[in-house]
């Protein structure tokens, strides 16, 4: 199928142009980013969020759930795991798939999951490229789920406009070693699990760490849910609306929007300069001659990475 054919399809709520126009855009190939050039337009519309925590915290649970409840209120729901061994994936244990049954054979659900690491292009680069195709092929909010483990996976926050951060009281993934920029980027705090003991104590140490912080327009507010029993969604579900309403029309409204699509430039350009060095420095041999050099102690890698940016540089003046 042709690029501009995908992209009539995409947009008229076909699913297998859309999952078609997914891989291209995963593949970060010529017809993927003419899909998303030609799709950009029609973007825009969806809420987008962000479910993101250290892995077991139930992350995967709590989309399934969250899913459910916009489902409840009518709307179409995408979703996205940057986790291959999400349930949404076909690599999921088949207990998984069996509780997200409901959710795989409703219409209005689109998933898909997508690996975190191998391909060149970066983790935010590909997460906001498959939010943009399900926004512009119509669903009404679109649900990115990421493992909030490192540098890549918090750009993918950049992705969405509201990020949720979910916690446990479970021991290990405990309030105090929550990573700082974690906190920075989240809009809604969620306890979840909330049936086993200690909630509240973690529920106030949030607070605790909020109250720290610097003031910001909106507070995030600090939410607990059940969610391998639907519990708690309803609410969560509101104060997302409220912060989707809140990027609309508060007085903040045009600075945050500022905000996003700042951080959203600078991730996206971080991501293409990344690949672009790997592909300069794999394609021309570069990299290999410089690591001869940097292991004997010859060069010091500091220039090492001097001349590969250099190598960049020359490549991009020709392209
Ligand atoms: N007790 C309890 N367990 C939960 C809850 N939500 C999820 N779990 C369990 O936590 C485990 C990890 O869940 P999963 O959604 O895969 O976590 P993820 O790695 O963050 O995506 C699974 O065994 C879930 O059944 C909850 O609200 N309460
Ligand atoms: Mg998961």
């Amino acid at each position: 199928m042709q690029p501009t054919e995908l992209i009539e399809r995409v947009a008229a709520g076909d699913r297998r142009a859309l999952a078609r126009a997914i891989t291209h855009v995963e593949a970060d190939n010529a017809a993927g980013r003419e899909v998303l050039a030609g799709l950009y337009a029609r973007t825009g519309r969806a809420q987008t969020i962000g479910i993101t925590g250290s892995a077991g915290v139930g992350k995967s649970t709590l989309v399934a759930a969250l899913a459910r409840e916009e489902r409840r209120r009518g709307r179409t729901v995408g979703i996205v795991a940057v986790d291959p061994s999400s349930p949404f994936s076909h690599g999921a244990i088949l207990g998984d798939r069996i509780r997200m049954q409901d959710l795989t054979a409703d219409g209005g659900v689109f998933m898909r999951s997508m690996a975190s690491r191998g391909n060149l292009g970066g983790l935010a680069e590909t997460a906001s490229g498959v939010v943009d195709v399900m926004d512009a092929a119509g669903y009404d909010v679109v649900i990115v789920e990421t493992v909030g483990a490192g540098q890549d996976e918090v750009e993918v926050a950049t992705a969405t406009q509201t990020t949720v951060l979910v916690t446990t009281p479970a021991g290990g993934d405990d309030v105090q070693s929550m990573k700082a920029g974690l906190m920075e980027i989240a809009q809604v705090m969620v306890v979840n699990k909330a049936d086993i003991a200690g909630a509240e104590t973690a529920a106030m140490q949030l607070r605790a760490l909020l109250a720290i912080a610097p003031a910001r327009a909106w507070e995030p507010p600090i939410l607990m849910t059940v969610a391998r029993n639907n519990e708690g969604l309803d609410a969560l579900v509101d104060k997302i609306d409220a912060h989707q309403d809140y990027l609309r029309t508060s007085g903040h409204a045009d600075e945050e929007r500022r905000a996003l699509a700042e951080a959203q430039i600078v991730s996206l350009a971080r991501a293409a300069l990344h690949r672009q060095a790997l592909e300069t420095a794999q394609g021309e041999g570069i990299l290999a001659a410089l690591v001869d050099e940097v292991a004997a102690r010859r060069q010091d890698p500091r220039a090492a990475a001097g001349v590969l940016l250099e190598a960049v540089r020359k490549h991009w003046g020709r392209g």
